[in-house]
């Protein structure tokens, strides 16, 4: 691997010698590796390569051209705040095709923290800024001038339009095994699937979102314990606030790994839901519509159930989609995302009242 990384640079036109490397194992769809070059000064400067799955974005110049803007615009806006920055290469790519065609991209190490699970309520809340900000930041930014990476990405009733069909086909016939997954997630097809048939009807505002809110994607100072940048712009597309609202909370308010396989472990913590609401309504209360406001504890049933249903639909069709580590990976997720959306919908009224208190906090601040 080391030889693959070391031309990589090259071609990027890093300086220095390669040192060392690491894998970073958080993300389910591309490779990415922390690389560390000794400059000729003696001193280190590290980055991150990173490995496109092209099976799952099937045209990496898009997300390229995506970030460009995105990153451009934001740093234009707030000249004084981090962006990711991208390396590019002699004709002046900020990508490249290897020999074996595999699409990699080059951006600068930022020192930092992530938190994969957080007790913190203070670094909950400080999430919930970082994602709201960042909408502020995309506000103004015309999104139809960003490619759509992946069509369809956070509609619903699509995903289920999907895995219903696939519970049809069974094309590696195991469906017989996750009949109760399949049962339940019939039962709340329509209920889940409702946002985005509205937001398809125009109902709820259009905006530019991050589509992957997920805390591990929010870099943190070590020691000041504040946010730096919001990374992974890979999905940011034109979809629903609240969807990224909902995604955020569905990743950090659950009391267990998102693959979880101890389902007693599972639950929705209404105390981290109100930290992170603190800190994204704090942001954004007075840009979001009253049906948005009102949708958000359903965006975080509905995303939760749509991821549910991602990842069984990948075992119906033989796990060609998310990174497994074991045969049973993809049903281990359902079921830990189906515990959740359940906890989720038996906490509505308690999530609802949050939500209204702290819009109400927020506005009087
Ligand atoms: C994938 O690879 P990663 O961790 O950035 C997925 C998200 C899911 C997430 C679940 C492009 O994100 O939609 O919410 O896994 N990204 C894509 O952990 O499908
Ligand atoms: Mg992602």
């Amino acid at each position: 691997m080391s030889e693959a990384l070391r031309s990589i640079g090259a071609a990027f036109r890093l300086k220095g010698e390669l040192q060392s490397f690491d894998t970073i194992t958080n993300g389910n769809i591309n490779a990415t590796f922390r690389v560390t070059y000794r400059q000729e000064d003696g001193s280190e400067k590290s980055y991150i390569f990173q490995r496109i799955n092209t099976a799952v974005f099937r045209n990496p110049v898009e997300i390229m051209q995506n970030i460009d803007l995105v990153t451009t615009h934001i740093s234009t806006k707030y000249p004084n705040e981090r962006t990711l920055h991208f390396h590019h290469t002699a004709d002046g790519k900020n990508y490249l095709f290897d020999g074996d065609g595999c699409f990699w991209r080059v951006m600068n190490y930022v020192d930092s923290v992530t938190f994969n699970t957080c007790d913190d309520p203070a670094v909950i809340e400080a999430t919930g800024a970082a994602f709201g900000h960042f909408q502020n930041q995309l506000s103004d930014f015309d999104g139809a001038r960003l490619f759509e990476t992946i069509p369809d990405f956070h509609n619903t009733k699509k995903r289920l339009d999907t895995l219903f069909a696939h519970v049809e086909e069974d094309p590696c016939g195991r469906a017989a095994g996750v009949q109760e997954e399949i049962a339940y997630l019939s039962s709340v097809r329509e209920t889940a699937g409702a946002l985005s048939v509205r937001f398809a009807n125009g109902e709820i505002p259009v905006r530019v979102t991050h589509n992957d809110t997920k805390s591990n994607n929010v870099l943190f100072d070590r020691e000041t314990r504040l946010p730096i940048v919001v990374i992974d712009l890979d999905t940011v597309m034109p979809g629903m606030a609240a969807y990224d609202f909902g995604d955020a909370v569905r990743f950090i308010a659950n009391t267990a790994a998102e693959d979880e396989p101890d389902l007693t472990r599972v639950s929705f913590d209404t105390e981290k839901f109100r930290a992170f609401c603190r800190g994204f309504l704090g942001e954004v209360c007075t840009s979001l519509t009253q049906a948005e406001i009102d949708s958000l504890v359903t965006a975080a049933f509905s995303i939760t159930v749509e991821l549910a249903s991602r990842f069984l639909d990948d075992y119906l069709t033989g796990d060609k989609y998310f990174k497994v580590n074991y045969p049973e990976h993809n049903i281990v997720r359902t079921r830990c995302q189906l515990a959740l959306a359940k906890d989720i919908m038996r906490k509505k009224d308690e999530l609802e009242r949050i939500v209204a208190e702290t819009v109400k906090e927020a506005r009087e601040r």
